[in-house]
């Protein structure tokens, strides 16, 4: 598909002009990309040895600007430095072309997806884990300084095994329901499974172009791989990471859409789907029976049960663009927050209607919020992108009970069954070397950590037992500290490059309220 440009008068002369020059400028960039670039990014641009050099991918990129990576590489990465072989104005022109779009939509089917998946020869599987630790215990460090996983044994803290990576992983790995192999996703929409009992890589397969998130079903038989590019979800079978299914999102009235993220809500043996350009929400089944639903206007489902690999599709119209998801321990409620960042409804998914509205301005980062016990009734707290504060909600009447000051926006917050606290950082601004320590029943902070003075201090995942909280030092040349979870006192530093997101087995595949799912 050719994508629509501005009609010639509607152009101003100076647009013109400066159009015209771009062009010039443009052409030479592309015979640049192609004398210097396409062997390793691929002659379209969409990756290749290197990662895709499209603005969908380069705008999500924290680090250097694209011009000193050009200009001087990218350490810990094959990419070499250019500023011997182009000039400044070369490099430039080089990078403001990187960062245009894409003349056409690429085509990303089942055909092109299942000619990436490479199976590793020297892979068998094994019978009984190469090692004596609590496979439940096990601790995933993501390190995305040099794009490799720690596998950590979250009793002694020794790293079991350290493997690589595809090129910038996005969101939370996601286990087999037995804890045993982990499938991480990359935003070029690499997916890889690793055998954490055998400590090997097991697979690749590149299931989008632009990917956002992957889910795992509750029966533990696929995984589901959110797409920008091309707009589609994509089904692959954990088994032997092959294609189920490639589902175009098209809206009830036929418009496309990008796939914000995707959700397991394994009591309804769905995933479920969060689009950006249309305000409805989507649930895909993998179950042979519909769950429950109500008789409401939406009770419309495309393709049929108990049909192998239909993966039936529920569209529900939604009052608003709803982006990112909190879902209550039961699946039945599910907490969007508003594209426009300024607030977020309640969506009911058993009649499919919205049931009450969210006061959170500032926007929430429901992806990452927790629930607890607090008195008699259950709370949600969620950090903030753009506002310091963190928003705790009841889960009843869906009302704000307080929001908490903090010292800049956060991005992550955790907590564990056997813990008094919540542990919530601050990313942005002046202090995102904070982590604070809140009471899950004053709802005071009770203490502010800062390990790193100076440094990003974010994420933080607990041990099975809740007894350590791990927190990343978020730098080329930071650690995992582990904490002791109730004197908050230090025990370890675990050198580490940049590593973000940490997760363990145990939390993740119970479903811990004090992590994300
Ligand atoms: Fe993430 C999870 C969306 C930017 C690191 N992020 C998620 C999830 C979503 C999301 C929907 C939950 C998916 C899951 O785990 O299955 N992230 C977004 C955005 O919309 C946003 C703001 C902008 C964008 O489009 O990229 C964004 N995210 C970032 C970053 O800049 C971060 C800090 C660095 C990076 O690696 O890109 C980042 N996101 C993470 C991490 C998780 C994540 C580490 C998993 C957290 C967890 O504990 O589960």
């Amino acid at each position: 598909m050719i994508r629509r440009t501005n009609s010639f008068d509607t152009l101003k002369i100076g647009t013109l002009c400066s159009l015209l020059l771009a062009g010039t400028a443009w052409a030479d960039a592309q015979s640049d990309y192609a004398e210097h670039c396409a062997s390793c990014h691929g002659e379209n641009r969409l990756g290749g040895v290197g990662p895709a050099l499209i603005p969908e991918t380069l705008k999500r990129m924290r680090g250097p600007r694209v011009a000193s990576v050009i200009a001087e590489g990218r350490t810990a990465t094959q990419m070499p430095a250019f500023s011997h072989e182009l000039d400044a104005l070369q490099i430039e022109e080089l990078a403001g072309w990187l960062k245009s779009p894409l003349e056409t939509d690429p085509e990303w089917g089942e055909t092109d997806i299942m000619a990436s998946r490479t199976l590793d020869e020297d892979y068998t599987p094994v019978d009984a884990p190469a090692w004596d630790s609590d496979p439940m215990n096990i601790t995933l460090a993501v390190e995305t300084g040099d794009h490799h996983v720690s596998v950590l044994d979250g009793d002694t803290f020794e790293v079991l095994d350290r493997f690589e990576t595809p090129f910038a992983v996005h969101g939370g790995p996601k286990f087999s329901p037995d804890g045993r192999y982990v499938f991480i996703m990359s935003r070029d929409g690499w997916v890889q499974k690793y055998d954490i009992w055998a400590l090997k890589q097991v697979g690749r397969i590149r299931a989008g172009l632009n990917s956002r998130n992957i889910a795992m079903s509750g029966d533990g038989k696929w995984v589901a791989v959110a797409n920008y590019l091309p707009n589609s979800l994509t089904l692959l079978s954990t088994k032997d990471l092959s294609v189920a299914k490639v589902i175009d999102i098209k809206s009830k009235k036929g418009v496309p859409s990008r796939v914000s993220a995707v959700y397991q809500a394994p009591p309804r043996e769905s995933f479920v789907l969060a689009l950006k350009d249309v305000p409805e929400i989507w649930e895909v089944f993998y179950g042979d029976n519909p769950p429950q639903f109500g008789l409401g206007h939406d009770f419309r489902i495309e393709g049929q049960f108990k049909n192998p690999n239909s993966f039936p599709v529920r569209k529900i119209t939604t009052p608003d663009y709803l982006d990112d998801f909190f879902f209550d321990q039961s699946y039945e409620y599910v907490m969007g927050a508003s594209r426009d960042g300024k607030g977020g409804q309640v969506i009911d998914l058993v009649i499919g209607q919205k049931v009450a509205d969210l006061d959170l301005p500032g926007m929430p980062h429901l992806g990452s919020g927790i629930t607890w016990r607090r008195g008699d009734t259950t709370v949600m707290a969620t950090p903030h992108l753009t506002d310091g504060t963190v928003s705790v909600i009841d889960m009843e009447t869906w009302e704000t009970v307080k929001r908490i000051k903090t010292e800049g926006p956060g991005f992550f917050m955790r907590s564990h069954e056997n813990s008094p606290y919540v542990w919530a950082d601050v990313f942005f601004g002046p202090n995102k070397d904070a982590m604070h320590v809140i009471d899950k029943q004053s709802l005071e902070i009770v203490k502010t950590l800062r390990p790193a003075p100076g440094k990003t201090v974010a994420h933080v995942e607990f041990t099975k037992d809740g007894r350590h909280a791990l927190v990343s030092i978020w730098e080329d040349d930071g650690a995992v500290i582990v904490y002791d979870a109730q004197t908050l006192e230090e025990v370890r530093r675990l050198p580490m490059r940049k590593p973000s997101g940490k997760y363990n087995v145990w939390n993740k595949i119970t479903f811990s309220e004090g992590t994300s799912h």
